[in-house]
């Protein structure tokens, strides 16, 4: 039985705003920028009451909260608090899993300071954190990531939550659906068309039944429904890129269906983008043209693409200049590398594309995954 802690800061950029700016304590701000195409990162627990949150459009959150701050973010500041982190995390094992700057899993079956409690090593690294950082951190224990994450959620913000081996069935059988991995609002207007709500209703279904309802990920349902999350805690995970791509049934050589193609592809990336805070500022398009002849665009932009309405018009040119007059297509790719927020860490165990040319240590924190499809 495995120990794995999540550990999930709260309210991480609006936070570290407050820290460094005591006039900003207690009010409602939201990292971002207040004009028109900006969209809010993060907002202060104070916003979040006026229903203010991550990714909402600026001026959309100023007419839910008349009073709002925004701050310009400050990366810098975010990528030195997560180093710091990090630190403290790999005191205790080397099997530390980041997930995003704020964000980590810990495995600490076995540790460095032979502590058989992980409730205790968590509650040890919530303490660390604040008396290192000044900031309070969040932390979920339990026996699998899928579990901790959860836990990590429940009781936010400066929350505890321990979900112990013998209460996980109970627990997992209460979860409303949408809390299970991978889950998403179209993926729980399915299960609700399907009559599952909860974890109970997911387990009365047979795998056969729920992959031939949800693909692949029915196998990781039927599991999780039932606990289990098989998943290892992967110490050297990086992202370096996003991508999505389609190939037709039928080859298309007309600019606007293949631009409505990529709208789609794009709308998918952007929407992985923010689930893994991945804001790169690189965008590509590939293009296979019937006879299997692919070629790639780039094109490299000098902030991070952090907004839909930003990318989408850079998207659409670059299409423009694509060659439609010899072959028709046959594939269509879009991705978004180059994330600016990295952690300089140790990744002397990961891997690296012979296509990634950024030296070592402005690799980034997130997961390698060029083929997602
Ligand atoms: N972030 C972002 N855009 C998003 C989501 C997040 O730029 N769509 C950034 C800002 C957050 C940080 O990533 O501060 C961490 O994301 P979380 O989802 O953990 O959110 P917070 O830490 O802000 O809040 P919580 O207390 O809910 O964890
Ligand atoms: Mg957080």
């Amino acid at each position: 039985m495995r120990k794995i802690i999540h550990i999930d800061m709260d309210a991480f950029y609006a936070s570290v705003e407050q820290r460094d700016n005591p006039d900003l304590k207690g009010k409602p701000i939201a990292v971002g920028y207040g004009e028109a195409r900006g969209v809010v990162a993060t907002a202060s627990y104070e916003a979040r009451k006026f229903g203010v949150h991550s990714a909402m459009p600026s001026l959309t959150a100023k007419k839910k909260c008349p009073g709002l701050i925004f701050i310009p973010p400050r990366f810098e500041v975010y990528h030195e608090v997560s180093s710091q982190l990090r630190e403290i995390f790999l005191e205790y094992t080397d099997w530390v899993e980041p997930l995003s700057l704020d964000e980590a899993f810990l495995d600490v079956t076995v540790n460095h300071k032979n502590n058989p409690s992980a409730s205790l090593i968590a509650r040890e690294i919530q303490q660390k954190i604040f008396e290192k950082t000044g900031l309070t951190a969040s932390a979920g224990v339990s026996i699998n990531k899928f579990l901790a994450k959860i836990a990590s959620d429940y009781k936010k913000p400066n929350g505890f939550f321990v979900i112990p081996p013998e209460e996980v069935e109970t627990f997992v059988e209460n979860l409303k659906i949408e809390q299970f991995f991978g889950v998403g609002k179209v993926t729980t207007q399915k299960m609700h068309h399907h009559r599952i709500f909860t974890g109970y209703d997911l387990k009365q279904r047979s795998e056969a039944e729920l992959v031939n309802l949800f693909g692949k990920m029915g196998h990781s349902l039927y599991l999780n429904a039932r606990g289990i999350d098989n998943r290892e805690v992967e110490p050297n995970r990086i992202t370096k890129s996003i991508s999505t791509e389609t190939t037709f049934l039928q080859d298309k050589n007309n600019l606007n269906l293949l631009t409505l193609e990529l709208y789609h592809l794009a709308k998918e990336a952007f929407e992985r983008m923010k689930k893994e805070n991945f804001f790169g500022k690189t965008i590509t398009i590939k293009i296979k043209y019937a006879d299997f002849k692919t070629i790639t665009r780039s094109k490299t932009l000098t902030q991070p693409l952090n907004d839909f309405q930003q990318l989408w018009p850079v998207a659409r040119e670059m299409m423009k200049q694509i060659d439609l007059t010899g072959q028709p297509v046959r594939l269509v790719g879009f991705g978004v590398s180059n994330a600016p927020f990295q952690q300089p860490y140790d990744h002397s165990l990961g891997e690296q594309s012979a296509s990634n040319q950024r030296p070592p240590e402005f690799r980034t924190l997130f997961e390698l995954d060029d083929n997602y499809n």
